[in-house]
């Protein structure tokens, strides 16, 4: 879909893709499809590319430098083998916002995991902003009433969220607005609805999507690759394949109630001001303030889900 030119000429741009080994980067006036020089390749032993880079080409269309990143969201990567290292996975860089995307039913939304993409928003410094999408599947029902509810809570606790359906055209006005200007992240578990929500909103781009797995319950993986794509009323997305599972990166277990925002005022007054895992502890303020309806029970258990498996 892009006349991607080889040229020769040295430049600098946004990495919008990424596939083995080749690099599709948009200058401001055209695509340029690059690949790592040997320099870089010897200098990093991962792969030091992601979407949202800013990098620099040289003339035989090499990216030779990667510029210093804004901010970016990561993830424990798989380990590659029993007793391997864990490894980071930068999903994204240079981003405005990162939106997970929940799917109100089929598949059945996992809060938890929504607070673990929330954390690691917040430990990255890049707003988040929560879709819960498919809300055609339970309008009228109970779970339309969870989901409302569900919303409520993160909305008290200061986040932003928007329901919307592809179907029904729920919501989408109010996400393209809350896109306008910005590069956005849409992440998520596979047939949640990612691609699903760029077509809507730019139905021109006529992007793959399939249904969920009557066999399992789950998404096919249809995305493949992290791409980067403009959107006429303004802005970009970058729609990612679906993440199998999101490890917490580089968070100390002593500063994970600090992401969570509604946490945070307790922190430091705890009696074991300093050792306080807001566990068991007595004299705990966090325990307190769930106690007193303060912070959501919801919320302290994923805390303490973090703290054990993060
Ligand atoms: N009823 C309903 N179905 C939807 C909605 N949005 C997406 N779907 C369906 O959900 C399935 C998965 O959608 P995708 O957009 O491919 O999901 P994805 O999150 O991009 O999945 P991966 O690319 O595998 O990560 C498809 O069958 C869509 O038609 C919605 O708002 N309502
Ligand atoms: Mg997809
Ligand atoms: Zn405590």
């Amino acid at each position: 879909m892009y006349a991607a030119v080889n040229n020769s000429t040295p430049g600098r741009g946004v990495v919008v893709k990424k596939t083995l080994n080749v690099y599709l980067i948009w200058s401001g006036d055209e695509h340029i499809e690059c690949t790592l020089s040997n320099q870089l390749k010897k200098e990093t032993n991962a792969d030091p590319i992601a979407v949202g880079d800013v990098v620099i080409w040289d003339k035989a269309a090499q990216i030779t430098e990667v510029l210093p990143r804004r901010n970016q969201l990561s993830r424990r990567g798989a380990v590659p083998m029993p007793g391997a290292y864990a490894h980071e996975q930068v999903i994204v860089a240079n981003v405005d916002q990162v939106i997970p995307v929940f799917a109100a039913a089929n598949p059945r939304p996992a809060w938890h995991l929504l607070d673990r993409y929330l954390v690691s928003a917040e430990s990255a410094e890049i707003p988040p902003l929560i879709c819960l999408t498919k809300m055609d599947l339970v309008e009228g029902s109970p779970q339309a009433e969870e989901i409302e509810m569900v919303a409520s809570e993160y909305r008290a606790i200061g986040y932003e969220v928007v329901l919307t359906s592809t179907v029904t055209g729920r919501g989408l006005g109010e996400l393209k607005a809350k896109l306008h200007g910005r590069l956005s992240a849409l992440i998520g578990k596979s047939g949640m609805g990612k691609t699903s929500l760029l077509n809507a909103l730019e139905p021109g781009l006529g992007l793959r999507v399939q249904t969920i797995s009557k066999a399992n319950g789950k998404g096919r993986h249809t995305t493949s690759t992290s791409e980067i794509f403009a959107l006429a009323s303004g802005g970009a997305i970058i729609d990612t394949p679906g993440i199998r599972e999101f490890g917490l990166w580089d968070i100390a277990e002593n500063d994970l109630a600090w992401f969570f925002p509604e946490m945070r005022p307790f922190v430091g007054r705890c009696k074991f001001r300093l050792d306080c895992q807001h566990d068991e502890e007595p004299g705990c303020a966090i325990r307190k303030a769930v106690v007193e309806g303060q912070i959501s029970p919801y919320r302290y258990q994923s805390y303490l889900k973090l703290r054990v498996e993060p």
